[in-house]
């Protein structure tokens, strides 16, 4: 006898029918919203994972700890600041245009975080202190010139002057960012191109001298001076 409904092709396709528009359609929209337009430009290793619940972070050897920024440098004093206690600060949101050296760029991302000159607040800067200077969590084993971390910096003035959008982000979309996106803080810097963007950063340490940034070290083709070219930008620098 005839029975096309249980045969194990037709079952396959009415299965099929059922769960692709789920596996295709639901997911994808709501990774298509979170991520999609982002690529992911990462070259650290053994970055500890970050939960935002709890604040800590944990190596893949299993150890977990507390995720503190420390601000240190050319400060009267060193300042640590926990996960929550930077989640306490005035959260500061902005959009801006994110652009990377490669020619992609990502328009109008919400980012939530701290202005530089709220964090720096809470703290007494030496005059003598001219730079930024961003430690990254992570490794790069074999990075230029011997860099065992992405590192980056960028002027203080930069970072103070509000016309130029500076931004520790803890948030994009009003969600916590996720691993790709450089949790649990990255800097942003809308008219530089992102490389000066440091992701997964802990430590902030004020400085006379400008660093050269990781791929400053590894290429000079890529500038510590790194303003997006304006035939890219949408909006005016306002430098
Ligand atoms: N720690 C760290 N920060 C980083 C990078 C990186 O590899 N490591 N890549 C930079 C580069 S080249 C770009 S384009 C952006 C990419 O950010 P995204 O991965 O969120 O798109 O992060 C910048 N910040
Ligand atoms: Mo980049």
């Amino acid at each position: 006898m005839h029975k096309p409904a249980s045969s194990p092709l037709r079952r396959l396709i009415l299965k099929a029918t059922l769960i692709l528009p789920f596996l295709v359609g639901i997911p994808q929209k709501i990774f298509a919203s979170l991520q999609k337009r982002f690529p992911t430009r990462t070259v650290d290793d053994h970055v500890p994972s970050f939960s935002p619940e709890t604040g800590n972070l944990r190596t893949r050897d299993g150890k977990s700890f507390p995720y503190e920024l420390l601000l240190d440098g050319l400060v009267k004093t060193s300042v640590t600041f926990r996960y929550s206690e930077l989640l306490s600060l005035p959260q500061h949101e902005q959009t801006s245009d994110f652009h990377c050296v490669e020619g992609w760029s990502v328009e109008d991302v919400i980012w939530q975080g701290i202005t530089p000159a709220e964090l720096f607040s809470h703290l007494e800067i030496l005059p003598e202190a001219q730079f930024c200077v961003f430690h990254s969590l992570g490794a790069t084993p074999n990075g230029p010139g011997g860099l065992k971390y992405y590192i980056e910096s960028l002027p203080l003035s930069t970072l103070l002057d509000p016309k130029q959008e500076c931004l520790f982000a803890l948030k994009i979309d009003g969600e916590p960012l996720l691993p790709e996106r450089g949790a649990p803080l990255r800097v942003i810097a809308p008219y530089q191109l992102a490389y000066k963007s440091s992701k997964f950063v802990h430590r902030i340490s004020f400085s006379e001298k400008k660093q050269d940034g990781w791929w400053t070290v590894a290429n000079p083709i890529y500038p510590w001076d790194a303003p997006v070219p304006k035939s890219r930008l949408r909006k005016r620098n306002p430098a």
